[in-house]
């Protein structure tokens, strides 16, 4: 029970969601486990980061709603580039309002998010209507969700009994929910992909708020499964090469993980 399995074990389990699946798969394909957190504000510059870093990454992360020039078009090429490298997108839309207005803003809008985005996530404030509503747009185009467990912030409110509720509703509808944004594991069951933002290479933080730990904290001591790093890669001299170290970092410390 207390055996650590790999991620190629973890992606055949019998009760896996087939999209959890195919993200263990990529992760084990391309020995990553980063997911880059694709922050920049012009499409162009998004897209170019999704091909130069394509290779290196089993994950992007957008915010399309902080570009300033997003259309259908840019949609579609960069799902042609998540092909092409093949990695997952998650639009980190945080969804918090009731099941019916989550629906409209998943399926609907200007972004058309459940178009385009393999895995969105949600907060678990509004109660289990917020993945009710969301899967009843999402999964039947086979698309997957992470529910917000905690946050890397500095004063986050999603702690103690908060997150064990968080894991609770996963557990409740995890045909739809994959795993959790979370600082460490939290759950037991290895179907759950654990995926933890705040990351850099020296832990510290921002002005706002923002506190970073280190790929070997977040994944060797604190079990988690994924790192999703942003100005750690976007503001170094070389993005490619800051991911390519994040990559091995993270590698690393899950090999360590697993006792190999
Ligand atoms: O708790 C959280 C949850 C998320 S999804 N803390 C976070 O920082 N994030 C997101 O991860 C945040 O919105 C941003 O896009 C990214 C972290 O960026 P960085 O530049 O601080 O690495």
């Amino acid at each position: 029970q207390n055996v650590e399995l790999s991620y190629a074990n973890r992606a055949t389990l019998p009760n896996i969601h087939p999209l959890a699946s195919k993200l263990l798969r990529i992760m084990e394909e391309k020995k990553s486990n980063l997911c880059v957190s694709a922050d920049v504000t012009s499409s162009e510059e998004l897209l170019q980061l999704a091909d130069s870093l394509g290779p290196s990454i089993c994950m992007l992360k957008t915010h399309v709603d902080i570009l300033k020039d997003y259309t259908a078009a840019f949609s579609q090429k960069l799902q042609a580039l998540a092909e092409k490298h093949n990695f997952l997108i998650f639009e980190d839309r945080k969804f918090a309002d009731i099941g019916n207005t989550v629906k409209h803003q998943y399926e609907g809008g200007l972004y058309q998010i459940s178009s385009w985005s393999h895995i969105v996530n949600a907060h678990a404030v509004p109660g289990p209507g917020v993945v009710k509503g969301l899967s009843a747009v999402g999964k039947p185009l086979g698309r997957g969700c992470l529910l917000i467990a905690q946050m890397s912030s500095q004063g986050s409110l999603a702690t103690g009994e908060y997150t064990n509720a968080v894991l609770q509703m996963a557990e409740e509808q995890s045909d739809f929910v994959i795993g959790f944004i979370c600082g460490s594991k939290i759950s037991k069951r290895p179907e759950f992909i654990h995926m933890s933002p705040g990351v850099q290479m020296k832990a510290g933080g921002d002005v706002l708020g923002q506190q970073y730990s280190t790929p070997e904290e977040v994944l060797y001591n604190k079990g988690s499964d994924v790192i999703i790093v942003g100005r750690g890669i976007l503001e170094a001299p070389d993005r490619l090469k800051a991911a390519e170290s994040y990559r091995k970092s993270g590698w690393e410390a899950y090999t360590k993980r697993l006792g190999r």
